[in-house]
């Protein structure tokens, strides 16, 4: 601090400083105690090591996990295209989406970054797990479309569980791969979170994503309630340098005449709709692999037929056998394809990425990607989920149980953890089949973040209470005492569902509670954004950013907490993962990039007895110094 106020001061910048400078400015001497980053980083390890991560469930590696190797990549030579971001910024967004429609090559979209973790490891995935392995995508996979890196859930679990700041993520990734496109995942008018938000939050938080550094917007709705799309579909069209991709959301099957609701039409009509409304690309998203092979190909063959935009298809592989459904939309024209690297891909997540390319090779949809890349990227991400073993709950073989429950992906891991949190883990069975009729109880809707989360609420409400779905709506209105989220829903706060909510379901979950059919982001009032910015000052004590304000208008609390955690700590998000959910064990020694360029060497030597207060000291080495730092043991 005294050298920061010495090189701050003017007279010592105007190259008049002299060594009386101090005596005549005894001010340059004043300056807070600062608890330094090494000092802070030393305190989070001690606590780690000894109280453990609370959200890592007590769970410890046998012996230290090693660091994955990082693969050495060349330049793709073999690729003489230009990469799609580089093309977008130079098109704009109505002329690179007809390059993408020219295109005969199948484009693909990896989503290890975002849904495959999602779906497989509930949203662990640290920043600095991801930073390693950028130069690998940037140098050898030139070829590729898309990342889907950011949006979903991992806005909310970076600052819940990873300490992180998501907008931070943003931007260090988008330094390191700039010529590939980045596509986030974004909820329409429920924005990142699980509840509406005021229009003019929706609109500010799409400006902003933009700026920091995303391309491609994947705007849906939970209902494919459409009016709920149009805020955030206009703020990325608004924007110019941005793609807006609307999405439909498939649930039922087409294939089966019996299910009405969900027939091939609607979704020809609800494209139809979105293609008015703006939307760059169509994106199909099958949210919970339900979309079969057949399906895949008659809803991308009709829908090429119906609308002129570029069409991408999102599914997972729940079933075992959506990779099928990925080539079958390929052969159908589809344009783009989500697909999971090898390690990433499978079971809850998407199709495997390496398969389906190699699948495709020597024929017109060659994606073009480099196998060795591919393989060794794929090799990275293996070594990478290795750190984080207590969050795996992800199926290991593909199971036709979704196309009875038709569960996200993204929620099938977390509802079986609550399950078995609850101690209900061996009523799976019972709770998916709940699950499908509390489905058919709200009048069969699409089921996706939120909506998803509010079926699964009521379905682990009734079990815990004994109630069949079936019986309540023979219940006396105002008997039971339900969940926030469904009295929510079924009062018109998401939304509409094709056909309105079941009347007879609403008057007893409503009692007299008030219920709106209008769009639910017209209710809500505007925020202040300039004033809501200013007034966090306190909480992140410096002066607040508009990624501080997002945040805090996503998450209020989950914002606070990880702010003080910053505080606290400074930036933990360059610990290697071990260390920051399972601590150091003796003898071991870790780097941490704390600013680019600047590295500490930090060895855990010994860990003390507690003494008669429960106080632990911890003796470390720092640069090679002996450094202590004291802990108190909570066990
Ligand atoms: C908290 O819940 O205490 C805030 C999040 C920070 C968690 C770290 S993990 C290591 C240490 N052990 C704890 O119990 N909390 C901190
Ligand atoms: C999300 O909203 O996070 C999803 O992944 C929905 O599929
Ligand atoms: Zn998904």
């Amino acid at each position: 601090p005294f050298l920061e106020n010495v090189i701050a001061d003017p007279t010592f910048r105007s190259g008049q400083a002299h060594t009386k400078l101090i005596d005549s400015k005894p001010e340059l001497l004043k300056f807070k105690p600062r608890r330094d980053r090494a000092t802070k980083l030393l305190a989070y390890l001690s606590d780690v090591t000894i109280n453990g991560n609370p959200t890592a469930k007590g769970w410890k590696p046998q012996q230290p996990i090693p660091l994955p190797r990082v693969p050495h990549t060349q330049k793709d030579i073999s690729f003489s295209g230009t990469g799609s971001r580089e093309l977008l910024l130079e098109k704009g967004p109505d002329e690179f989406c007809k390059w993408i429609r020219e295109q005969k090559r199948l484009l693909i979209t990896d989503t290890s970054m975002r849904d495959a973790h999602q779906s497989l490891i509930a949203t662990r995935m640290r920043t600095t797990d991801m930073l390693r392995i950028a130069d690998a995508y940037t140098n050898g996979l030139p070829a590729m479309f898309s990342l889907e890196m950011w949006g979903g859930a991992t806005f909310d679990t970076a600052m819940r569980f990873l300490k992180e700041c998501p907008w931070e993520r943003l931007r260090r990734l988008r330094e390191k791969i700039p010529n590939i496109l980045f596509q986030m995942l974004f909820r329409g008018s429920n924005a990142v979170g699980y509840s509406n938000y005021p229009d003019n939050v929706v609109a500010g938080f799409v400006k902003h994503s933009a700026d920091a550094g995303m391309d491609i917007f994947r705007i849906f709705d939970s209902l494919n309630y459409l009016p709920n799309m149009k805020v955030a579909m206009e703020a990325a069209r608004d924007h110019g340098k941005v793609l807006c991709e609307a999405a439909i959301c498939y649930t039922g099957d087409i294939l089966d005449d019996s299910r009405t609701k969900f027939s091939l039409d609607y979704y020809i009509s609800k494209a139809k709709e979105l293609e008015k409304m703006g939307a760059h690309i169509l994106a199909i998203k099958d949210m919970a692999g339900l979309c079969k092979p057949q399906a895949a190909y008659n809803l991308v063959d009709a829908l090429k037929q119906e609308i002129e935009i570029p069409i991408h298809f999102h599914t997972h592989d729940t079933s075992g056998l959506n990779a099928a459904s990925v080539i079958a939309a390929a052969r159908a024209g589809v344009d783009i394809v989500d697909l999971a690297m090898a390690s990433m891909s499978g079971s809850t997540s998407q199709p495997n990425l390496n398969s389906v390319c190699a699948a495709l090779a020597n024929s017109e949809l060659d994606p073009q990607l480099d196998f060795d890349t591919l393989n060794e990227v794929s090799d990275y991400w293996e070594a990478t989920l290795e750190q984080y073993e207590p969050f795996d709950s992800a199926p290991r073989a593909g199971t036709a149980e979704v196309y009875e429950h038709e569960m996200p992906g993204g929620q099938y891991t977390n509802l079986r953890e609550q399950a078995n949190a609850m101690g209900l883990g061996h009523r799976w069975r019972e709770i998916a089949r709940t699950y499908a009729e509390v489905n058919q109880l709200f009048g069969d809707i699409v089921k996706v973040t939120p909506s998803s989360k509010v079926v699964g609420d009521m379905a682990m409400f009734l079990i815990t209470r004994g109630i069949k779905p079936a019986d309540v709506t023979k219940l006396k209105p105002g008997s039971i005492d339900w969940p926030e989220s469904v009295i929510d829903m079924l009062a018109g706060g998401l939304g509409q569902p094709d056909g309105g909510w079941p009347a007879d379901l609403q008057k007893v979950v409503l009692n007299n509670k008030p219920s709106t059919t209008r769009r639910p982001g017209e209710l809500a009032e505007s925020v202040n954004l300039r004033q809501t910015r200013e007034s966090l000052a306190d909480l992140v004590k410096r002066d607040p950013t508009d990624d501080d304000l997002y945040s805090h208008l996503m998450y209020p609390q989950v914002f606070a907490d990880f702010r003080d955690v910053r505080v606290k700590y400074d930036n933990l998000s360059g610990l290697p993962t071990p260390a920051f959910f399972y601590g150091l064990s003796a003898g071991e020694e870790i780097e941490v990039e704390i600013d680019p360029g600047k590295t500490l060497f930090i060895k855990l030597v010994s860990i003390g007895e507690a003494d008669k207060d429960g106080q632990r000291t911890l003796f470390y080495e720092l640069n090679g110094m002996p450094r202590e730092s004291v802990v108190t043991d909570r066990a």
